[in-house]
């Protein structure tokens, strides 16, 4: 008799830019869910060093940040014998295909994203080509594994919106060669915003080290950033329009304690600021314990990282390079053998 087959496990594909230690916003908008979609999915998880090169970086500060990103991305619950987790420049595959999708990406299109204009702006004096193709490096990341589902902050939904319209162009002119990517953001956590200037968002290269919380941040660092975050002046704890500050760390205290936004609001009602801030940094830092424990003990194990990745790079590498075969032929450059 036949066996039934099961079904196949749809993939996932993300990635973390390698440019500090990973935020509170990182965790919550992106890892976190990394963490529980390896239940029920095929995942590829992926430490994107050649993104992070679009800004300047120091050589052995980027080296450095890389093996810290990839130890972190385990800390937080990534397990490397279920997911596929590398390092970007370990698969060449990326860039290969980069290269080709750039030739059917239109110049108009890289011009409208947010992300370019912001970064630009922010890095006069560097604005680099790498820093306006950075979309496609990343439509290539995603569409070499054929990824159903992408898991990100808000922040990169205009990113993903241009891979699906490069996948689904391609396969226009060609069949069926991509998987059609869709974004998978978080109810609560998608933007988390700056602790000083709760109208930004939290973003691990910023220079007031006040207005993001690492990953690793001590318990007594989390709850001072806390107690010191913008809020406004009145003395209500509520999620309402133009309560920034509030509804910032309201989403944070939802989000690490699993409790809803009116659950957190009845909580704290008729308590100060003072006590709500504190209460938010204490649940934070709590949630966050593990991660570090587990960072600090991965950090003394370089070699078991470097198998980690080493392993991660192989498994990616035969995934990716079918991917790159097929687009390859299909656009008829002539084969080697
Ligand atoms: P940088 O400051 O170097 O630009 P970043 O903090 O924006 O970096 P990335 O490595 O670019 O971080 O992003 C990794 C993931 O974290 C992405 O999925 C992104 O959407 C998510 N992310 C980044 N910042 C936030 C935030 N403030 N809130 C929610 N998700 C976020
Ligand atoms: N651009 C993303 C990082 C990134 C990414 C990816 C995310 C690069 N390649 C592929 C998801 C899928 C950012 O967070 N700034």
């Amino acid at each position: 008799m036949e066996q039934a087959q099961a079904p196949k496990k749809k993939i996932i594909f993300s990635g973390v830019q390698p440019t500090g230690i990973m935020t509170l916003g990182n965790y919550l908008g992106a890892i976190k869910n990394w963490v529980e979609l390896q239940d029920d999915y095929h995942c590829v998880y992926c430490i994107v060093n050649q993104h992070a090169i679009t800004i300047r970086q120091e050589p052995s500060a980027l080296k450095k940040n890389t093996l810290e990103a990839y130890a972190l991305m385990l800390a937080c619950g990534i397990d490397p014998e279920r997911s596929v987790t590398f390092i970007q420049s370990h698969v060449a595959a990326h860039s290969q295909l980069s290269w080709v999708l750039s030739c059917y990406t239109q110049f108009g299109e890289l011009s409208r994203m947010t992300q370019f204009k912001d970064k630009s702006a922010k890095h006069a004096d560097n604005i680099n080509a790498g820093l306006f193709t950075y979309p496609v490096l990343m439509a290539a990341d995603i569409l070499l594994y054929q990824a159903d589902l992408v898991p990100v902050g808000i922040d990169q939904k205009q990113h993903l919106e241009l891979s699906r319209d490069i996948a689904l162009r391609f396969n226009g002119l060609y069949g069926n060669v991509f998987t059609v990517p869709d974004g998978y953001f978080p109810k609560t956590g998608a933007k988390i915003m700056s602790l000083q200037d709760p109208t930004k968002k939290m973003s691990k290269s910023d220079e007031n080290p006040n207005a993001f919380i690492s990953i690793l941040d001590a318990k007594d660092t989390i709850i001072k950033k806390c107690r010191r975050a913008i809020t406004d002046s009145e003395a209500e704890v509520a999620y309402r329009e133009g309560k920034d500050g509030i509804n910032n760390l309201l989403s944070i205290y939802s989000a690490v304690t699993g409790k809803t936004i009116p659950e957190a609001e009845a909580e704290f009602s008729g308590k100060g600021y003072g006590d709500f801030k504190t209460a938010v940094g204490e649940a934070v830092a709590d949630h966050l314990a593990p991660v570090r424990e587990e960072f600090n003990r991965l950090m003394k194990a370089p070699d078991h990282l470097k198998d980690c990745y080493r392993q991660g790079a192989e498994a990616a590498e035969r995934m990716a390079r079918r991917t790159l075969e097929k687009v390859y032929k299909k656009i008829g450059f002539l084969p080697p053998m």
